[in-house]
């Protein structure tokens, strides 16, 4: 026997918990009593247990869909599990995340990620804060088979090689994704090669074999902390259930069932403890019986308050945090800068008033970034510039994870077009981690997206993505008009508890105007009136907002008045500051939307119905809504074709002239 008889009876008492409360799941769900779906992970015990029994309290798990037995090894309590599966208050995540989503933030474990794949780039961000906070503690990465496929998992393999993270890569091996056949799905014999490709020292082990699991996660942990290197484990093992509740396993023989069921990692491992003498058939009937009334025990408990659930009022608490509040403050103490010298003075101000801030992105640091936005930063704060690979769906996914410990990343995307491809860091991921948690975890991170066309980049470098971000709840959507704002605003985003989607229009970085110093700091709610005017209400946000205020510097000229047009530039999407805009609608009667991004499916949609859900702005409307956006094709390359894309001054006068006619 490799393990001592105290560390064999708690690792059996972790596999026959494991295996009591998922057998009790199943149960729930066969008689209806339990929604939704699960996915159990009985078969697959010793995984767990020889992975805890290695960590020490502070090192952090990142589990998958499949993920009660490591919550509970983790030592997550069982009555708030069955509360969370049952979805009520008492739950680890409140019932908000329910069978998937068991986040514990004293148990260090966030949660599963139900993205396949994603948890690993989570996982590798938490890896990235530990080596930041130079903790002695490492990350597991748990993953499965059919995850490997995933682009996500190389790059967060490579990054985690080339930063040398503690980071345990933890792949259980249960021969299927859904119904496919690992064999069918990956290419090559071994899937170990992949980590040794990326410089990942790995091995492989016989995963329903508790002991030669501690051993190889034994190994594994030592190495990680000594050689400050990555380790990769591949676990051979099997789910003896289906997939999920409703799988009925066409896709394999009995015969093969069979063969693992003869080596259930619990009844293998009885039988070793008993033919080696360390502990006696009573004795485990007794530890098998006090495991199964424990977990009766708290299920009991769980199940008389299972229909306490949180209100519906209650539930917008998880979506944003609002505890971190800080004072606007504009200052009378400027200088003049440009639109890209003012987003780097905010980044370095940033930087240096709190080091949780670091900046993440490709070519940040000697190059100076794509558009010479950090400039020589990694001269100024060197130990908090990261520059990344191109895999932006890893470092992303990282910035997510690392700030469950409190990192604020900012990360720079070349091109906001780009979004596409960090939309499961945004959308799926840093949106969510708040709400999902029940408001255990923030994310922290600025995701700073150039945009916009009018530069020749084409049409897939030009784009305005707003909508894409705008309709998840979770997000922040930030988009300043000028330079100065650029600043104050970024500020402001870097503080806020909360992901913010920061679109930079590519235009604003050559605009110079005057910009506050280091203490002028924009609320991330208000919209600004920039003009004040009787006749009609002109709307926008971003560098549109510029295109708006040439065509009425040429309203003004035409009809020689000052106060024809009442500008507002919203500065955030999201929160939407609806009181200006229906204050302004009740006073001019009018109004004009102007956005570069189509007009379908567009912001000026929403602010539409804002007004028209109003009864007194409504009411008040003497005129239909009018908007401008972008038309439906993609950005030409033409420099014509290029201006007649979107919204032009003469095109925003010609429709206020309409309008106030
Ligand atoms: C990105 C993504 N694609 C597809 C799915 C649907 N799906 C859920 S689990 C699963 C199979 C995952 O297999 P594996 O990684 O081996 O984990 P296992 O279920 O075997 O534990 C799939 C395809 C998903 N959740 N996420």
């Amino acid at each position: 026997m490799l393990l001592s008889k105290k560390k064999s009876l708690k690792a059996l008492e972790i596999m026959l918990n494991s295996r009591y409360f998922e057998n009790s799941i199943s149960s729930l769900f066969q008689k209806k009593i339990m929604h939704g779906t699960t996915h159990l992970n009985i078969g697959q015990e010793a995984c767990q247990a020889g992975l805890v029994l290695n960590l020490d309290e502070n090192d952090w798990i990142v589990p998958t869909h499949r993920c009660h037995g490591y919550t509970l090894a983790k030592g997550s309590s069982i009555y708030k599990m069955f509360s969370e599966m049952f979805g009520s208050s008492h739950g680890l995540s409140k019932g908000l995340g329910g069978s998937m989503h068991m986040s514990d933030y004293n148990n260090h474990n966030p949660g599963g990620s139900a993205i396949v794949g994603s948890s690993v780039a989570l996982a590798a961000g938490i890896a990235f804060s530990l080596k930041k906070n130079k903790s002695s503690n490492i990350a597991v990465a748990i993953l499965g088979d059919g995850a490997i496929s995933r682009g996500v998992v190389y790059e967060s393999m490579n990054i985690a090689s080339i930063w040398a993270l503690p980071l345990l890569f933890y792949l259980e091996n249960n021969g299927y994704g859904m119904s496919s056949n690992v064999s069918d799905m990956v290419s090559g014999n071994n899937i170990c090669d992949r980590a040794k490709a990326l410089n990942i020292k790995s091995i492989s082990v016989d995963g329903n074999d508790v002991e030669k699991v501690y051993k190889a996660v034994h190994y594994a942990r030592k190495y990680i902390i000594e050689e400050k290197k990555p380790f990769f484990i591949e676990l051979k093992t099997y789910r003896l259930n289906g997939h999920s509740k409703s799988d009925s396993c066409k896709y394999r023989s009995r015969a093969e069932e069979l063969a693992w069921l003869q080596r259930c990692p619990i009844k293998t491992f009885e039988k070793k403890l008993v033919d080696n003498k360390i502990a006696s058939e009573e004795e485990l009937k007794y530890i098998s019986k006090s495991c199964e009334s424990y977990i009766l025990k708290e299920f009991d408990k769980a199940d008389d308050v299972k229909d306490d659930y949180l209100d519906v009022c209650e539930i917008e608490e998880y979506v944003f945090d609002k505890s971190y509040c800080f004072d606007e403050f504009i200052t009378s103490n400027t200088h003049r800068a440009f639109g890209r010298e003012s987003i780097r003075q905010a980044l370095l101000e940033e930087a240096i008033r709190d080091e949780n801030v670091v900046l993440l992105g490709e070519d940040i640091g000697l190059y100076g970034g794509c558009f010479n936005v950090s400039g020589d930063l990694y001269k100024q704060i060197p130990n908090q510039i990261f520059e990344t690979p191109v895999s932006e769906e890893s470092f992303s996914n990282i910035a997510v994870g690392a700030s469950f410990l409190g990192t604020r990343s900012i990360v720079e995307i070349m091109y906001g077009d780009f979004s596409t491809l960090i939309s499961d860091a945004l959308i799926n991921h840093a949106s969510k981690i708040r709400f999902m948690s029940g408001g255990q975890f923030n994310c922290p991170v600025v995701f700073r997206l150039p945009m916009g066309c009018g530069t020749g980049h084409g049409a897939q470098h030009s784009q305005s993505l707003e909508s894409m971000f705008i309709n998840v709840p979770g997000i922040k959507v930030v988009a300043p008009s000028s330079p100065r704002k650029a600043k104050a605003l970024l500020k402001a985003s870097i503080r806020d508890n909360n992901p913010v989607a920061f679109l930079e229009h590519k235009l604003l970085y050559n605009l110079e105007e005057e910009v506050g110093d280091e203490n002028e700091i924009m609320s991330l709610s208000k919209a600004s009136i920039l003009k004040k005017g009787n006749d009609v209400t002109l709307i926008s946000y971003g560098y549109s907002t510029n295109v708006c205020l040439k065509a009425i510097e040429l309203i003004n000229e035409s009809k020689n008045r000052s106060d024809v047009v009442e500008m507002i530039d919203l500065n955030t999407l999201i929160p939407l500051d609806k009181n200006t805009i229906l204050e302004s609608v009740k006073k001019t009667h009018k109004v004009i939307i102007v956005h570069e991004a189509p007009l379908v499916g567009g912001f000026s949609g929403e602010i539409s119905a804002t007004i028209c859900e109003d009864e007194r702005a409504f009411s008040s409307l003497e005129k239909p809504i009018l908007r401008l956006g972008g038309k439906s094709f993609p950005i030409p390359f033409s420099p014509s074709l290029e201006r007649a894309a979107v919204p032009t001054v003469i095109d925003v006068f010609a429709n206020i002239n309409k309008v106030i006619e």
